[in-house]
């Protein structure tokens, strides 16, 4: 029987799946482990149940010689050295599409709690400041008729892309690796723009782009600097793809009127200079956490892993591989 390490704690229902088909050494403390203990745990494994948080990468690969399948609970793979992987014969499997729609109603709820300084005056009425109406109190940008911009048109951007427009009459610009498909324009409303467009005409950024090398502090000063005043930026992508300590410093000097994060540059660990700033809303990586997303995500890693290893309905062709070729070639 194979042997399996689910990293962390994840849904013990579901994470059960796995004891009709391989040995499982799980995690139910839920303890974050070193890189030597990750290495020692995994050493003798086939398979990883992983998650956003466990970097496998080539030290790990070398350390690790048993394993076959990497299935992460995540649709973002950044912390996995995929071409590692691949060179090893390491099936990698992501979590794709079954958090999509979860994920883009909380980015639009983080733009939204943004532009409208929702966590802001929250927190004022908590301090017991509050002892007046006034005219422009907590006064705001607009969110409905404004320009939506969005960096990154995955399966995630495009669904709130239709937010924006179907839902609160936006014009939706959009910059983007490739060009989307006329007709998929068509359908979510948005219109291709070249990186400087965006920045300088949207009213309200969301970044919904995977972590690379290439995007990594994607929005830096000088691109903050770029922005309208008014603007707002939301990013639910990675830690990285903003520049944080650029970001802080921008919201201080009043360059941007707000942002959105719900991830951070070496998380949990937050810039001190974000928590400093008042027109700003701070959130523990949670986009995707719906009881239901969450449930489906572990669901699908738990899928992948059993068919990764030769198990199950699906034996040898998992649902969702980063790296199909791997599994051509075994
Ligand atoms: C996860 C995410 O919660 O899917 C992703 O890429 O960022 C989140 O949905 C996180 O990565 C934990 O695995």
């Amino acid at each position: 029987m194979n042997k399996v390490l689910v990293a962390r704690k994840a849904f013990p229902d579901i994470v059960e799946r796995l004891r009709a088909h391989f040995e499982v050494e799980d995690n139910p403390d839920d303890a974050v482990w070193t890189r030597p203990q990750l290495i020692e745990r995994l050493q003798d494994k086939a398979g990883a149940f992983t998650t956003g948080s466990e970097r496998i990468d080539a030290e790990v690969l070398v350390a690790c010689p048993a394993l076959k399948a990497v299935c992460n609970m995540a649709v973002g793979y950044n912390n996995i050295d995929v071409a590692a992987c691949t060179a090893r014969g390491i099936v990698v499997t992501n979590t794709p599409d079954v958090l999509t729609e979860t994920t883009a109603d909380f980015g639009f709820a983080l733009m939204m709690a943004a532009a409208r300084r929702i966590a802001e005056s929250e927190r004022y009425l908590r301090s017991g400041a509050w002892s007046k109406w006034h005219y422009d109190q907590f006064a705001s940008p607009d969110v409905h008729g404004t320009t939506l911009g969005i960096l990154g048109m995955g399966r995630i951007g495009q669904a709130i892309a239709r937010r924006g427009a179907l839902g609160f009459g936006m014009q939706v610009i959009y910059h983007n690796r490739s060009r989307l498909a006329p007709q998929t324009e068509a359908e979510v409303k948005a219109r291709y723009v070249d990186k400087a467009t965006l920045l300088g005409e949207a009213d309200h950024l969301v970044l919904v782009v995977p972590y690379s090398p290439a995007s990594h502090h994607a929005i830096g000063a000088a691109e903050l600097a770029s922005m309208k005043p008014s603007a707002t930026l939301t990013n639910i992508a990675r830690g990285g793809v903003v520049d944080d300590a650029a970001l802080a410093e921008a919201l201080k000097a009043g360059r941007i009127a707000a942002a959105g994060l719900d991830v951070f540059e070496g998380e949990p660990k937050v810039h001190a200079g974000l928590l400093d700033v008042p027109n700003i809303v701070l959130t523990p990586h949670i986009a995707s956490s719906s009881i239901t997303t969450r449930r489906a995500m572990a669901s699908l890693a738990v899928d992948n892993l059993i068919a990764a290893l030769g198990q199950g309905p699906q034996a040898g062709a998992p649902p969702t591989p980063v790296n199909p070729e791997v599994l051509r070639t075994r």
